[in-house]
């Protein structure tokens, strides 16, 4: 197939366009290089070093003999140049990640609120729009977070996207109907993928685009198997307190010896998945398209779910790291529960990775090789939800952890 990867120079943009490049198909990455200018906005840098989108292409094309073409393409704001290219290259399918898909950077000043609404649900539309304009039936797999179903505790498994509803009618009878599961986003950048959804609501049911829709859990890791096949092949790793995710903040916490970084009691439950799986998943996706006219496919791709405080100790058990209890920059759920259901991946043959503490000891020694690219005054969360909190945040986990100690 001919897959164009929208956002290929991304975290799991990356890692996927090689993992379908290796599996035969012709990849078009189309990006606007955005991360790499949010890393000079926030004066961080991926853990582990990473060249040019450029430069990793050609040593894929070196490794392998296969090509990874690539095109500099504002998805938000250059609508004609998208237009024209998928115009001129018709793919099969398009793997959609351009978004900006921080939560802590949506929620930092007016400014990132602004960009990240801007940015994400123009991307969207842009896309959905050029798609039908062009008559372009090709699959649409977009990655969206389990994030869109928030976090309150219902007592009740979150399904794959649709919720069963009755509805009492005027006549006193019930009428049942499959309805999005309702929207409870927690941040800004949640909130863009709820609206993503309506728009593929929209465009699947008015133009009969065929659109995954993938509820992606935290990720988790670093290689997957291409990657490991160069050392600039390599992905990225955010451990800075706006991109780095939790389990890999810890990960990397307990190789430079800083305390891990809990918010509030951790009693956060959030669903998990390995870059490995999510790439697996997305190629799965790809494999079973809804047909046209259907509704928009939604998966949940996860793989197990945890909370943060029992992260925070079995990493804290395997390695001797400390634990800083620190107030909650975010305006989330103290505590939850998180079943959620993910039959769909499993019946197409998902075998999950699972979280263990070998798989957990090889990225602490990722860690340890690039530790001397860290800057400590970086990793705090500072980015505070709401103006009542931000002074109660600690910008200096370490600090603190010293003066208790003495
Ligand atoms: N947390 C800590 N300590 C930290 C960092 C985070 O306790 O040092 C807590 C947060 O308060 C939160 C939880 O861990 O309760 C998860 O935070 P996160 O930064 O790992 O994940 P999140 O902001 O939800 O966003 C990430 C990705 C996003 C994706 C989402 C999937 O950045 O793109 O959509 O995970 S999900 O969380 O399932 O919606």
């Amino acid at each position: 197939m001919k897959i164009a990867i929208l956002g290929g120079d991304g975290f799991v943009g990356w890692p996927t366009a090689l993992h379908l490049s290796d599996a035969g198909h012709d990849i078009h990455i189309l990006d606007n290089l955005s991360r790499r200018w949010i890393d000079t906005e926030l004066g961080v840098q991926s853990l582990t070093p990473m060249d040019s989108i450029q430069e990793r292409t050609r040593i894929w094309h070196a490794e392998t003999g296969r090509r990874i073409h690539f095109k500099l393409i504002d998805l938000a704001r250059d609508y004609e140049l998208l237009k024209n290219w998928l115009a001129e290259h018709r793919p099969d399918a398009i793997v959609h990640f351009a978004e900006q898909r921080a939560a802590p950077y949506s929620m930092k000043s007016d400014r990132h609120k602004n960009y990240t609404v801007n940015n994400n649900v123009n991307a969207t539309h842009n896309l959905l729009n050029a798609m039908v304009e062009l008559d372009l039936d090709a699959h649409l797999v977009h990655l969206g977070t389990m994030g869109v179903y928030g976090y309150s505790t219902v007592g009740a498994a979150i399904p794959e996207g649709y919720l069963p509803v009755g509805i009492e009618t005027m006549d006193g009878e019930t009428v049942s109907q499959e309805i999005l599961y309702p929207s409870n986003p927690g941040s800004i950048y949640h909130m863009t993928k709820c609206l993503d959804q309506l728009l593929f609501q929209f465009y699947a049911r008015n133009d009969g685009l065929r659109i995954t829709d993938l509820h992606q859990g935290i990720v988790w890791g670093t290689h997957t198997e291409q990657t490991r096949r160069h050392p600039q092949l390599i992905n990225r790793f955010d451990y800075d307190g706006d991109y780095g995710t939790v389990l890999n903040r810890f990960l990397i916490q307990a190789a430079i010896g800083y305390p891990l970084t809990v918010h509030g009691t951790g009693g956060q439950t959030r669903a998990f998945i390995h870059i490995q799986d999510s790439v697996r998943c997305i190629e799965l996706a790809l494999k079973t398209p809804p047909a046209r006219g259907s509704r928009v496919e939604i998966f949940n791709q996860m793989t197990e779910t945890h909370r943060v405080r029992d992260l925070a100790e079995m990493i804290a058990r395997m390695t001797g790291s400390e634990i800083a209890w620190l107030p909650n920059p975010r305006k989330e759920a103290a505590e939850n529960e998180l079943v959620v259901r993910n039959e769909k991946f499993l019946a197409l043959g998902l075998d999950p990775i699972r979280l263990e503490d070998g798989l957990l000891s090889e990225i602490v020694d990722v860690a340890k090789k690039f530790a001397y690219r860290i800057d400590r005054s970086r990793v705090p969360a500072v980015s505070a939800w709401t103006k009542e909190i931000a002074p109660l945040i600690n910008h200096d986990p370490e600090g603190k952890r010293l003066k208790s100690a003495s």
